[in-house]
């Protein structure tokens, strides 16, 4: 393994190949989400305009199966909150999953930059609350009272992912960039390892079941099951300190 600059923060992207091998369906593999609901009709704000139902029985069909008992983190997400407690310099996990896998298993410095799919938010007043039960359209929002506005609080299509100047900032300070689990397919988050190539010095890799659209653009990669190529890349930071 190349030697990487202990004394910098370490930036983790995570994409839906991490939660996989805890039970939870990718977008783009051929039996992910994709396969079986078209996005325009469940994940633009214009499909939650006009059909608002199906949109709420898309996101509590899936609330409801994350809540499920065979859904837990895997060997994968419990590396990176060990990896947390150990590099000296901090490690920002910015994940685009909606999943809590990565708070279960520990991990505490994270954004989620698609959302969570345990929250809800008043369009009405941008209140946000957390979720676990059914959302409808008959829901009146607690903090400005207005009902019909309360949706799932995911960045959908079109709308501006979170925290992203935060983001970037780490992107450009860091001394290792990790993506883990996924394809490359989504923007900004798959233009994040050419803001490290451009504007940071940090080294960057991609770990993954296989090489993502973005692929050549990492100064590294390896290619496996998540539960096992991110436990022994983190072992073998750690190892380093
Ligand atoms: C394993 C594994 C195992 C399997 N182990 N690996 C034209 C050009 C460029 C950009 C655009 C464009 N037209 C429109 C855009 C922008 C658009 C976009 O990117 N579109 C593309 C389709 C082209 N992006 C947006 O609209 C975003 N907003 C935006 O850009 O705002 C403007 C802006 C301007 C300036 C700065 C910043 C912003 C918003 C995107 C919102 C995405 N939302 C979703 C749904 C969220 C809620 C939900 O979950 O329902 O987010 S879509 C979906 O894709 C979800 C995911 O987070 C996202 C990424 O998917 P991911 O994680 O990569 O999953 P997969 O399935 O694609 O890949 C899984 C990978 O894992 C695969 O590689 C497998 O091999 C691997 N794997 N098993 C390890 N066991």
């Amino acid at each position: 393994m190349q030697d990487i600059d202990t004394t910098k923060p370490i930036v983790v992207l995570t994409g839906a190949g991490i939660s996989k091998e805890s039970g939870l369906d990718t977008f783009r593999d051929a039996d992910g989400i994709w396969s079986k609901v078209r996005i325009e009709d469940v994940a633009t704000p214009e499909a939650f305009a006009r059909d608002p139902d199906r949109v709420q029985a898309f996101y509590n069909a899936r609330r409801q199966g994350l809540l499920g008992a065979n859904v837990a983190p895997n060997p994968a997400h419990k590396a990176l909150a060990k990896l947390e407690q150990h590099w000296p310099a901090g490690v920002l996990l910015v994940t685009q999953n909606i999943d809590d896998l990565h708070e279960r298993a520990g991990s505490r410095f994270l954004i989620h930059m698609h959302g969570e799919l345990l929250k809800a938010r008043c369009s009405a007043c941008g209140d946000i609350t957390t979720c676990q039960g059914d959302l409808s359209r008959a829901d009146r929002c607690i903090a400005c009272g207005v009902s019909g506005q309360v949706r799932p609080h995911v960045v959908w299509f079109g709308e501006m992912p979170l925290e992203m100047e935060r983001i970037e900032d780490a992107l450009m300070a860091c001394g290792l960039f990790i993506s883990i689990g996924t394809s490359g397919n989504v923007y900004p988050a798959a233009g994040f390892v050419e803001t490290v190539r451009q504007f940071g010095t940090g080294h960057s890799i991609e770990l993954n079941l296989e090489p993502s659209l973005g692929a050549s653009a990492f100064d590294d990669a390896k290619y496996g099951p998540a539960s096992e190529v991110v436990t022994a890349y983190v072992d073998d930071l750690v190892a380093q300190l």
